[in-house]
């Protein structure tokens, strides 16, 4: 007892240094338990955010802006797997973490149970979702859980591209016909409040940032995220000459942030306990992919398995 009690005094000591945790080093079992939670539901939230958009792959409007998308959806997979390797890092095993998904155990980004209707609404995840999602994890880069970190790193690269992709196409409906430009207004309807509710609940009723803060898995806290998000997108908005629907949105001077209105909890606790527009549908979509991949996993198993099998025969003679 009065060992464990040292030890994480000087798990916390290392923490504070500024040292990252490696995989092998000692660490307290809710700080592994508490990566493993939030690193899945990243991976998960990665993989189910290729579903709304895939939606409009052979919708696209143009062979560039199908390239561009397939791409984007594509890195979206691979963002899925470092993360899943990087839980593996902790012990999590894969098939488990997925099977959590596909019963509905495990949570993954509000923001993916909404639909995606218009074209415009790729140019509004683009630009509000990813932009979301970056500023969550520049933060994350400096995470103390060092495969976490540097998965991030090359996450983030990617992302900063999948922002710009998704502006240029607000660009262009913004600066086009009536038409066009109510398109892209009404996606930023439609998208604004679960862009913001994606950094999660307040503070105070965050249950667990606190721990999460002082074991620097988090360093900044939903509220900070949510406010930095706001202040950076304003102008982006004010730019493409589209209003965000909140009236009480406001810069405030003495603060020298926007103010903003009320999100709407109700709506936000309702979507991550599974009842949000589209839950069922994204589940049914994974678990349907999930099996028509079967024949892929048993192929690349045999192969890994025939290989193996040839190195050791290989090493015998
Ligand atoms: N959706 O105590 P809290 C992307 C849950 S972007 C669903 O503050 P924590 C992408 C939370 O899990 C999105 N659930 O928790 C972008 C907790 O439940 P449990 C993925 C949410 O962990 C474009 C409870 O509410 N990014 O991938 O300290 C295209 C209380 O919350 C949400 C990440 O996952 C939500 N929005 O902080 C494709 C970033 N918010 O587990 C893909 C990594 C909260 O106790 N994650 N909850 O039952 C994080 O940074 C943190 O986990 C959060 C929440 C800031 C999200």
């Amino acid at each position: 007892m009065g060992e464990s009690h040292s030890l994480e005094e000087r798990f916390q000591a290392y923490v504070d240094a500024e040292n990252k945790i490696e995989p092998k080093d000692w660490m307290p079992e809710r700080y592994r338990k508490t990566l493993i939670r939030q690193i899945s539901q990243h991976a998960h939230s990665e993989v189910v955010g290729m579903l709304p958009e895939s939606n409009w792959i052979t919708r696209a409007p143009s062979l560039r802006s199908k390239l561009i998308l397939l791409a984007k959806v594509q890195d979206e997979a691979g963002h899925g797997l470092y993360l899943y390797s990087a839980a593996e890092t902790l012990g999590a095993d894969r098939k488990d973490m997925i099977d959590d998904l596909h019963t509905g155990k495990a949570k993954y980004s509000s923001i993916f149970n909404y639909p995606t209707i218009s074209w415009a609404d790729m140019g509004a995840i683009g630009w509000l979702v990813d932009g979301a999602a970056i500023a969550n994890q520049v933060m994350l880069c400096r995470t103390s859980y060092g495969p976490y970190s540097r998965a991030m790193v090359r996450i983030c690269k990617e992302e900063s591209f999948h922002q710009r992709q998704g502006y240029e196409i607000m660009m262009r409906l913004a600066k086009g016909t009536p038409e066009q430009i109510a398109m892209a207004q009404d996606a930023l309807n439609r998208w604004w409040w679960p862009s913001i509710m994606m950094f999660g609940p307040r503070d105070e009723d965050s249950p667990n940032s606190a721990q999460s803060m002082k074991w620097k898995i988090k360093r900044k806290s939903n509220d900070e995220l949510r406010q930095e998000f706001i202040d950076k997108t304003v102008p982006q908005a004010e730019f493409l000459g589209l209003t965000i629907p909140d009236p009480d949105l406001k810069w405030n001077e003495e603060t020298g942030h926007y103010d903003f209105g009320e999100i709407n909890w109700d709506e936000f606790y309702q979507v991550i306990k599974g009842n949000g527009p589209c839950n069922k549908q994204r589940l049914d979509d994974r678990r349907n992919a999930h099996e028509a991949g079967e024949w892929v996993r048993e192929a690349a198993n045999a192969y890994a398995e025939k290989e193996a099998q040839r190195r050791k025969e290989g090493n015998a003679a």
